[in-house]
């Protein structure tokens, strides 16, 4: 019996030509047979080091092609993924590693010593760097390959990815191997890859979008990918004509279209261009569609659930509307209770299939309260569906604010806000910008007489808090607005301070 492992559906799409590339990157190229081998000997190491199946590896690590075999080396044990944005501050990842219990941690060579202070007795700690270098390098080139991969069950853990959640404790979304093959199996097919397809990739890869998405989509058709280690609309713009397929959020393609030279030309190979993780505005759909003669794809998905739906690959693609269900996920739009509304009504957005997550990690509470008794989980997404079945997502029952594809939770900041001198009390709050679609703004109480510096805030919130979540712009009050029941109103905040990055942020935290 070979399992249900996902690293042996992988593996089995893999090219047999031992040229084939899979990553092209800045320092080479590193073949399938090569990220084969990679993998077996990052496997080694882990193995060495006393990792079995179902351990939970924790990675906070840059983009580089050694960390896309330290992930395949993951699957191939059986080891559970844990990935992590390496702009987590330490005072953040105290509470990864406290609530995954890893029993290895792999981290950069620079944050070795602060990461390696966190950890329990016993726990292994690696570095990885961004050039590929650290002790799991080190160690992997001195090990024998491990030889073939460990058995696993559909509903086996691949790998848990933490979101944020609106009590301000990040929980683990723990996503089985049937989770993730079915999602990537059904996208390769509804968005027509084919043999030749290139995927240009600029996406970070310790969310869905860009590890399972992206590369599981790519893997799946052994195409080669333009790896690029961060978002550069430059580098993007320069290798574009090179490429068939581009993922990614809206601040892409806004940031294409800010750029000069981006135009039909350097689409010429291009057949797809996806969006999703935010919202994309329909005048960027339109620009974009002047501009380039092409259309853009949106699809909506969340962490917990992979994709669950997409605009067509043939047929019409329509903004500001995100598809229809992708084939074997079921979706509906319910009242309160879980029951579906007739079409064209606005309700939560509700899914169930086998994309499905299996619950949060150690929270059997969080997670009742997040299915319907029926098994539909809740995505806090509010939505409307039309006659013809196309998807709408109309807002948020949930407060989160979606920062250039990055999700921050008001909760979360304001406590960390509210501990600081001289805050008596905040308000974290998105508004507009045209750059991110949404940025973080909090309106901060004075406590005492002398208000606090808006900027030095900001500056005490870096060391605490990923540098994605630290407020654009603070801005002091006497007092939050209330309703009766003593509830913030953060809609008439976010009516008053409307305007307020309209001009842009700009990225810079
Ligand atoms: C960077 N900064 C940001 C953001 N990104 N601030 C707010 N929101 C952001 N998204 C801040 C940094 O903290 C830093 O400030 C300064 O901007 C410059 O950082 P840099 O890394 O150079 O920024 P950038 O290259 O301009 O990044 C913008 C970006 C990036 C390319 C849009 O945020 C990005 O790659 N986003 C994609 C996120 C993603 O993959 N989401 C998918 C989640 P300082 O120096 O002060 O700290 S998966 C998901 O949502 C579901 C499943 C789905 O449907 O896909
Ligand atoms: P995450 O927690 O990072 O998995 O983010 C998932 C959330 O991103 C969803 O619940 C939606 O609110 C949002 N999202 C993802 N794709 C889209 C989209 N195409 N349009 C609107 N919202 C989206």
């Amino acid at each position: 019996m070979p399992g249900r492992s996902l690293f042996e559906l992988l593996r089995s799409r893999f090219p047999e030509d031992p040229e084939a590339v899979f990553l092209e990157h800045e320092r080479g190229v590193l073949r399938y047979a090569e990220a084969e081998a990679l993998s077996a000997r990052h496997a080694a190491v882990l193995a060495g080091a006393g990792v079995e199946a179902g351990d939970r590896v924790l990675v906070q690590v840059a983009k580089s092609p050694e960390a896309v075999a330290l992930y395949l080396a993951c699957l191939r044990l059986g080891a559970v993924f844990v990935p992590l944005n390496p702009a987590y501050t330490a005072a953040e990842l105290e509470y990864f590693i406290a609530d995954s219990e890893p029993r290895a941690v792999i981290c950069a060579p620079s944050r070795a010593g602060e990461t390696g202070a966190l950890l329990a007795p016993g726990t292994v700690l690696l570095t990885l760097g961004p050039e590929g270098e650290g002790t799991l390098s080190d160690r992997a080139r001195e090990a024998a390959p491990h030889v073939g991969s460990t058995p696993r069950g559909g509903g086996d853990l691949a790998a848990i990815l933490y979101t944020s959640g609106t009590t301000g404790r990040s929980k683990g979304a723990m996503l089985s191997h049937d989770n993730l093959a079915s999602n990537a199996l059904t996208l390769h097919e509804i968005w027509r890859f084919r043999p030749g397809d290139v995927l240009l990739h600029a996406l970070p890869i310790f969310h869905v979008h860009g590890l399972f998405v992206a590369l599981h989509c790519a893997m799946l058709n052994g195409s080669r990918v333009i790896f690029q280690s961060r978002f550069d609309v430059d580098a993007l713009v320069a290798r574009l004509p090179d490429a068939t397929v581009l993922m990614g959020v809206p601040t892409f393609y806004t940031r294409l279209l800010e750029h000069p030279g981006f135009g039909r030309e350097s689409c010429a190979n291009m057949r797809l261009f996806i969006s999703g993780s935010a919202p994309l505005l329909p005048e960027t759909f339109a620009r974009f569609e002047q501009r380039t003669g092409r259309r853009i794809l949106e699809r909506y998905g969340m962490t917990e659930t992979g994709m669950i739906t997409s605009n067509p690959c043939d047929g019409e693609r329509i903004a500001g509307t995100v598809g229809f269900p992708l084939p074997g996920v079921r979706v509906r739009v319910a009242d309160g209770e879980g029951r579906e509304l007739p079409r064209g009504a606005v309700g939560m957005l509700e899914v169930a299939g086998p994309n499905v997550f299996a619950g949060y990690w150690k929270m059997p509470e969080r997670s009742a309260a997040e299915f319907r008794p029926d098994g539909w989980f809740i995505t806090g997404d509010l939505a409307v569906m039309d006659e013809a079945g196309r998807v709408s997502i109309v807002g948020r029952a949930k407060d989160v604010v979606i920062s250039g594809g990055y999700n921050i939770y008001p909760k979360e900041v304001e406590e960390a806000l509210d501990r600081l001198e001289g805050v008596r009390e905040s308000a974290v709050i998105g508004l507009p910008e045209p750059d991110l679609g949404e940025a973080v703004v909090a309106v901060v109480v004075p406590e005492g007489q002398s208000a606090p510096d808006p900027e030095a805030l900001r500056e005490a919130l870096r060391g605490r808090l990923a540098g994605f979540k630290v407020p654009k712009r603070v801005v002091l009050r006497d007092a939050l607005p209330r309703n009766a029941m003593g509830k913030v109103q953060k809609n008439l905040l976010r009516e008053e301070l409307g305007a307020l990055l309209a001009g842009g942020a700009g990225a810079k935290g």
